[in-house]
């Protein structure tokens, strides 16, 4: 049994005030899906699997390049950092790994690290290296790239980097690596284009040569920022051709909030699914670009139609399909650790709603060009109200009926600000500060 860090005594009163409401309510949901065939406790089941990893740093308050408003209690070092991350888990029960980025979050001691979050019913998800921003006084810069370098030396400590990302991994138990790069230009002519691909790829195959043959590496794209012109890992069409290039254990990661307005990108998801390289997703948010708004909070139709491909791809039975999920978000205005366990909660509806869709009922309408039955057959997925079967699965997971509120009745926050008085780390450290 982990560790809890939020009194086990104070949930159950939390859930006292819910606990009929909500049996009452399931009871009516059950047998309204009883009705077109389906089965809410299957359904509850179904729910009870999903998880998306926690990035280590969503559970300080972000910022922007005009300003931070840190709230009082942050986490000042990696342990604070994952003592929040058991509070999401504790109380949500689908977010029970945590993504690292080094260096950031470089542990001292790894195996104790390792252990420490097993104590508190954690486990590592995939790494994530950081090669777009300087770290070490006297070490080669970023400023112009790192894997797509002009200069050899640096794209030589680039890998190095990413080389150090994965044998921390191994000694944490985690079993992937995501390189995100922020390798671009930011003027026309800056880059020779073709060039600093080719050099990308060189790159990665030096570092997919240090791949363990249990580990995963993902690619993630980004269309812009903090280049402006042109990044070399621009879209899925060349995160595609970059990881072919790599090989088997290399894929593609796909960050909401990473493509152009109004992209489609559940039609993405449908290609790299089909192709045999989805690897993953950062979920989140946005309005108009790398927002990192907290995800199904501005298009959850999106997020659904994203999930009925993920799902429609396991129901049909897609070889070896198993995207990892995280949620990269930036929380400048909310708790972050509200946000986390709003966020996947988000990601676990769109989820649960895509296996209520009646994909017979779908495909029959697809076959007959009925394309008003179709939008229909995914509509009434969409519009139920799945709410009951989340709090009966989270419950029975041992998490709160209704996270929020028991967090918020648990004094958590207070508690942090005055065990974790002023910040430990004065430099810059990323979107954790
Ligand atoms: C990037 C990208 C990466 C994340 C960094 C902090 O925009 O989304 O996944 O590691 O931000
Ligand atoms: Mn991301
Ligand atoms: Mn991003």
């Amino acid at each position: 049994m982990a560790r809890t860090l939020i009194d086990p005594a104070q949930v159950a009163a939390s859930d006292a005030s819910r606990r009929a409401a909500l049996d009452d309510d399931f009871a009516a949901l059950a047998a309204r899906l009883a009705r077109n065939g389906g089965d809410a406790e299957r359904l509850v089941a179904t729910i009870q699997r999903f998880a998306v990893a926690i990035p280590s740093w969503g559970v300080g308050t972000g910022g922007t390049r005009f300003g931070r408003f840190p709230q009082p209690g942050e986490p000042r070092d990696l342990m604070e950092k994952l003592e929040d991350c058991a509070v999401v888990q504790q109380l949500v029960r689908a977010t029970p790994t945590v993504s690292l980025h080094i260096p950031w979050d470089r542990p001292a001691d790894p195996a104790r690290v390792r252990r420490d979050a097993a104590e508190l019913g954690l486990a590592f998800d995939a790494m994530n290296s950081n090669t777009f921003e300087d770290h070490t006084p006297g070490q080669r810069s970023y400023k112009f790239g790192s894997l797509t370098h002009v200069d050899a030396a640096v794209r030589e400590q680039a890998v190095a980097a990413n080389v150090e990302c994965i044998e921390i991994g191994q000694r944490l138990g985690s079993k992937a690596l995501t390189v995100w790069i922020g390798d671009g230009g930011n003027f026309p002519g800056q880059l020779h284009l073709r060039r600093a691909f080719d050099r990308y790829v060189e790159s990665l195959r030096k570092i997919a040569a240090r791949l363990p043959s249990d580990w995963s590496m993902y690619l993630e794209h980004k269309l812009c920022e903090p280049a402006f012109y042109s990044t070399v890992n621009q879209d899925w069409g060349s995160s595609y051709v970059a990881a072919t290039a790599v090989g088997k254990q290399c894929s593609c990661l796909v960050d909401l909030g990473h493509h152009a307005p109004n992209v489609n990108i559940e039609l993405i998801v449908a290609r790299l699914i089909q192709l045999g390289k989805l690897g993953g997703f950062h979920f989140n948010d946005s309005k108009y670009g790398d927002d990192d708004l907290d995800a199904g909070s501005i298009k959850p139709f999106q997020l659904f139609l994203i999930f009925h491909e993920l799902v429609g791809a396991e129901v049909e039975g897609s070889a070896g399909f198993a995207p990892a999920y995280l949620l990269d978000q930036s929380h400048n205005v909310t708790d972050p650790i509200e946000s986390l366990m709003a966020s996947a909660i988000e990601v676990q509806r769109a989820w649960a709603k895509a296996w209520l869709v009646d994909r017979a009922r779908l495909a029959e309408c697809q076959e007959k060009n009925d394309a008003l039955g179709a939008l229909q057959a995914l509509k009434e997925a969409y519009e139920c109200d799945v709410r009951p079967l989340l709090a009966m699965a989270r419950t029975r997971s041992g998490g709160a009926i209704d996270p929020i509120a028991a967090y918020r009745a648990s004094g958590w926050r207070a508690q942090c600000a005055e065990r974790r008085p002023v910040p430990r780390r004065t430099t810059a450290g990323g979107i954790v500060g």
